[in-house]
């Protein structure tokens, strides 16, 4: 891409269900910041958008949970959220949300412009329904194990474990997550977005993002595994109440699915910010689009967004998607349902005024390309060996010796003294020219741990050039010389109040104003031309940072540790449950009640397992081939933890040999073997004596 007039960069909109915490930071609000922040300081015009997502079934069941009504979650939590960003210094443009009237309007309108386009298929077909509370299920409403990877825990539309996009029909041993029954099949109508159809152009587009610049490779690997494996038409709408309606006649008690609402969010957050401005930012090439987002809403953002973006056919694409991995914490996966997580509220309520020490801690352990782990111990290293070690007692020192030696204000220094002094300066002012680009760079490739470092390495040579100038000792013989040390100093410490501003906005702040720094000087600073003259006065001085003891993190580990045994013994009492219920059999709650004509659509067959096989980063799936008699078939059977393929050849099964074929890894499963699941074990369900394949079961 040629250099962009504009940026418009967004970060994932967090829903409305909860409060954030470090493992959201980390993932797409800091890195985002970071971006944005520098590219204003390099008077780069851009737009930073977010907002509250406040719909789908994350807002509604969380509701469900808490016992109040979706509106009230959203109005409790939006506030909260946009305030705690607000506090961390997480500097939005516009902090929206999809409630507002403008989304709606933004959303349905967007909508309706697809279908009057024809781009929509309309298809009656048969979705998952709980009985008991008389709705449809689809995405976190249904819950059940992942075809691709065996994760028991996928959603109905996308498994957060493998990233895939799902359907509900994908899902294996699919449960509602309502009342926790297996759910039946209902008929009814939706819009799908074909997106098989637009295979050919994502790629394309995909492979001409990287000319411009290279996406990070975990994202590529998941939207080429995606698009290997084919995509599928998706349905763009769902039946609930809570929701922007479908602004359709025929579509009562339909509303917009939320990954096709929710990425309007960011064009609705636009035009509520610069109504009069906002296609210029939308639809000219000229702007660079970027998202922030964790690796767990890649699919959406590089493939069915774009979809609909191309699909509208007037806005332009993201050019870069630098999705972060996750972060881990303490050595365990974050867990928002069992309180397993670092809330940010709470830390910004029980760690006042160390905003930027968070900032720093989750910079330098980003989790930009492999998943990455938060300690307390580590940010407690963080804060004293680096900050507190290195940037904040290099600038404590050269601010007390200007005041000790000289009251704070650079004397008259005499030419000798001066080129005796930059004789040895050569290596430090290297480093203040070569930090610029290095750091630009970094920038630019979303490197921001790499970019931070470089910051800290600016405020190691600064301690090196004053170790190896010894002012304290120097100003016994020689104060002129020293005067020129530390306005070297001064001035590499200038840099970095000025480019730390970023990473660090507070200490940046709060830097300046210890320099007295001007727009002027960080202009000069930015430009490269800073120097501290004789008569350049500094402010008061004061500590950037604070040692931080045992005692502060320790209650912060223990409350840690305490939740993390807590949800150990209730894995162990349920195992122990389990194990103390495995002499009484447990029973599955029967299913809803079915006609003896429901039964008679299904087409049972004996068949003989003839070929198996493990399938490619699949474990919980063989790959088979079931001789029918009439015709042999293929079937991908999520029985690979029970059962060894060599073991199974000839194995006489029932084949339910009418179910709709459907793609797993890439690969079409035709058909389905009857298996009965016991504690922890699947039994092959067959006739008691061999008899011919392809006979009926009825
Ligand atoms: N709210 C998912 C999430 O919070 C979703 C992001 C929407 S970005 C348009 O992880
Ligand atoms: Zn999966």
């Amino acid at each position: 891409m040629k250099e962009p007039k504009r940026y418009l960069v967004t970060s994932a909109l967090p829903y409305a269900n909860g409060p954030q915490h470090f493992g959201h930071l980390a993932g797409a609000y800091i890195p985002a910041d970071i971006y944005v922040r520098y590219l204003r300081m390099m008077g780069e015009d851009v737009l930073f958008i977010c907002g509250s997502d406040e719909h789908g079934a994350a807002i509604t069941i969380q509701a469900k949970k808490e016992g109040i009504t979706p509106q009230t979650i959203i109005d409790k939590y939006h506030p909260l959220n946009k305030e705690c960003f607000r506090k961390i210094g997480i500097s939005f443009d516009i902090y929206h949300r999809t409630s507002e009237k403008l989304h709606h309007e933004t959303s349905s309108t967007y909508f309706k412009t697809l279908y009057d386009k024809g781009v929509f298929v309309e298809k009656e077909s048969e979705q998952l329904f709980d009985e008991k509370f008389q709705q449809f299920l689809a995405d976190r409403y249904i819950k059940g194990t992942c075809p691709k990877c065996g994760n028991e825990e996928a959603y109905g539309d996308q498994c957060e474990k493998c990233g895939s996009d799902l359907s509900p029909t994908d899902l294996i041993n699919p449960v509602s997550t309502l009342s926790g029954e297996t759910p039946i099949l209902k008929k009814t109508k939706h819009w799908y977005l074909p997106m098989d159809k637009y295979e050919g152009v994502i790629r394309e587009w995909i492979d001409k993002a990287q000319a411009s610049e290279k996406w990070k490779k975990h994202v590529l690997g998941q939207c080429l595994s995606w698009l290997d494996q084919g995509l599928h038409a998706r349905s763009m709408t769902r039946d609930l109440d809570w929701g922007v309606k479908v602004p359709l006649e025929d579509a009562d008690g339909k509303v917009l699915y939320v990954w096709l609402d929710a990425p309007i969010g960011y064009i609705s957050a636009t035009k509520a910010l610069i109504p009069d401005n906002w296609e210029t930012y939308w639809k000219d090439e000229d702007t660079k689009l970027v998202h922030f987002i964790g690796k767990d809403n890649i699919v959406f953002h590089c493939i069915i967004f774009p979809i609909l973006l191309m699909a509208h056919g007037d806005y332009i694409l993201p050019v870069n998607v630098p999705a972060n991995q996750f972060m881990n914490l303490e050595g365990n996966k974050m867990s928002t349902s069992r309180n397993y997580a670092v809330w940010l509220y709470e830390y910004l309520e029980e760690f006042p005024g160390q905003e930027d020490v968070l900032r720093y801690a989750l910079t330098t352990n980003m989790p930009e390309n492999k998943d990455s782990d938060f300690s307390w111990k580590d940010f407690q290293a963080r804060n004293n060996n680096e900050l507190v070690g290195i940037f904040g007692n290099l600038v404590n020192r050269v601010v007390v010796l200007t005041h000790k030696y000289f009251g704070g204000t650079i004397p008259e220094i005499p030419v000798e003294a001066e080129k005796a002094v930059l004789e040895h300066a050569e290596e430090v002012y290297e480093a203040m020219q070569a930090f610029p680009h290095e750091l630009d760079a970094y920038i630019h490739r979303y490197e921001f741990r790499n970019a931070l470092n470089e910051v800290i390495n600016l405020a190691r040579a600064g301690n090196k050039f004053l170790t190896d100038t010894e002012p304290w000792k120097l100003f016994k013989v020689d104060p002129d010389k020293t005067a020129k040390v530390l306005s070297i100093s001064l001035e590499l410490i200038a840099r970095l109040a000025v480019y730390c501003s970023p990473f660090l906005p507070f200490t940046s702040e709060r830097l300046k104003k210890m320099l007295l720094l001007d727009e002027p000087a960080e202009k000069a600073i930015l430009a490269g031309s800073f120097r501290v003259q004789a008569g350049y006065q500094i402010g008061e001085k004061g500590l950037l940072f604070n040692k931080m003891d045992d005692a502060v993190i320790q209650p912060q580990i223990d409350r840690l540790e305490s939740i993390q045994q807590a949800l150990q013994a209730a894995k162990a009492g349920a195992t122990s449950k389990e194990e103390s219920a495995s002499d009484s059999p447990t029973y599955e709650p029967l299913k809803p009640e079915i006609t003896f004509d429901d039964f008679s659509k299904l087409d049972i067959r004996t068949g003989t397992i003839t070929a198996a096989a493990k399938m490619k980063k699949a474990n919980k799936l063989l790959q088979l081939t079931v001789d029918l008699g009439f015709e042999e078939r293929t079937v991908v059977s999520g029985i690979a933890e029970h059962y060894a393929p060599e073991d199974i050849i000839g194995q006489q099964v029932l084949l339910l040999a009418n179910l709709a074929p459907r793609k797993l890894r890439g690969v079409e499963s035709q058909g389905m073997i009857l298996m009965a699941s016991g504690d922890q074990s699947l039994h092959f369900v067959a006739p008691v004596d061999k008899i011919d394949n392809g006979k009926v079961i009825s």
